[in-house]
């Protein structure tokens, strides 16, 4: 059995991915966790991240490609296919073994099997409801890791459930202190100047609108020599300024194309402009999507029509 999270991958993606690698490992099912792109360096240290495969380009187009001799396939924390790369989604999509699903983003595309709640903090929150018993103390430490990662350490998507869940994972042999620390408490002093220097220099007030924004170009990028999953986290510091209902994040990590994160709270839902004009598109609080131009230009359009998201509930 293979299991895949979507690229770009978080704390929930890959929380699930050896979540669900640590539980099949628990009840004797052996499984293959593969991403589409590379663990973020403040994820490496969970348990099973040494053997997650990152699919070379070849190995995708051959017949000897990490999906062959699936029996089964199960996706974690996206379910529409497109979400784990090109490349990766025309793979399973040649696949003649079952496919299911695992995942907490609106519109789901269908599956064999589909386990899909948007009122779900994580994906975690649903694997670990799946699970009777006592939890394995590695899954825990995985699933924990995207609830607290999905939920902004416990402040926002929560239900009455995922607290529930959270007081289940802290039964087992979770060390819940080690895991916050790991987590959030082991920055190198350089990203942290790097996020006092963003604060300080990138960091953008709209005149008008309750919004704040940074933008990264690629010279920026470049010369900032930002690694994958370097930016985690920016795009909410826009968010926490008082009076604040929006933020924004654009990064031309490659030249020509620049990734937008979004952010909002209080009413103003962000998800739907994510897709009608940047192609994305993932919860009512908290979307991505990108535009094939310079950040420069898409920092300009974009403000040309952040003022819709306000339209009805300003
Ligand atoms: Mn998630």
């Amino acid at each position: 059995m293979v299991a895949i999270c979507h690229s770009r991958p978080d704390g929930d993606a890959i929380g699930s991915l050896l979540g669900w690698h640590a539980l099949c490992g628990h009840y004797g099912i052996s499984s293959l966790p593969i991403s589409p792109d590379t663990v973020p360096d403040f994820l490496t240290f969970l348990p099973g991240s040494a053997s997650i495969v990152v699919p070379r380009s070849e190995d995708l187009q051959g017949p000897d490609g990490p999906l062959q001799g699936a029996d089964l396939v199960v996706l974690l924390d996206f379910s529409r296919r497109n979400r784990c790369g090109e490349e990766l989604s025309q793979a399973i999509n040649r696949l003649t073994c079952p496919i299911w699903c695992i995942d907490h983003h609106p519109e789901p595309e269908t599956f064999d099997a589909l386990f899909h709640r948007t009122s779900a903090s994580s994906t975690c929150e649903l694997l670990a409801g799946l699970i009777q018993g006592d939890c394995p103390a590695d899954a825990a430490q995985c699933l924990m890791t995207g609830l607290l990662t999905d939920t902004g350490r416990f402040q926002y998507a929560l239900s009455p459930n995922t607290f529930e869940i959270a007081a289940a994972l802290l039964k087992s042999d979770l060390d819940y202190r080690a895991l916050t620390d790991r987590l959030f408490e082991q920055e190198s002093l350089e990203a942290l100047r790097l996020r006092g220097f963003i604060l300080k220099d990138k960091l953008v007030q709209h005149p008008e609108l309750p919004l704040a924004w940074i933008e990264i170009n690629f010279e920026e990028s470049q010369a900032l020599g930002l690694k994958p999953g370097a930016t985690e986290g920016w795009v909410n510091f826009g968010l926490s300024i008082q009076g604040n209902r929006a933020a924004f994040l654009f990064h031309e990590k490659e030249a020509g194309v620049t990734r937008i994160s979004f952010r909002s709270k209080q009413g103003i839902e962000v998800n739907g402009f994510a897709e009608k004009y940047f192609n994305g598109g993932g919860h009512k609080y908290a979307a991505g999507g990108r535009f094939d131009s310079h950040c420069q230009d898409t920092v300009q359009f974009f403000m040309e029509r952040v003022g819709e998201i306000f339209t009805f509930s300003l």
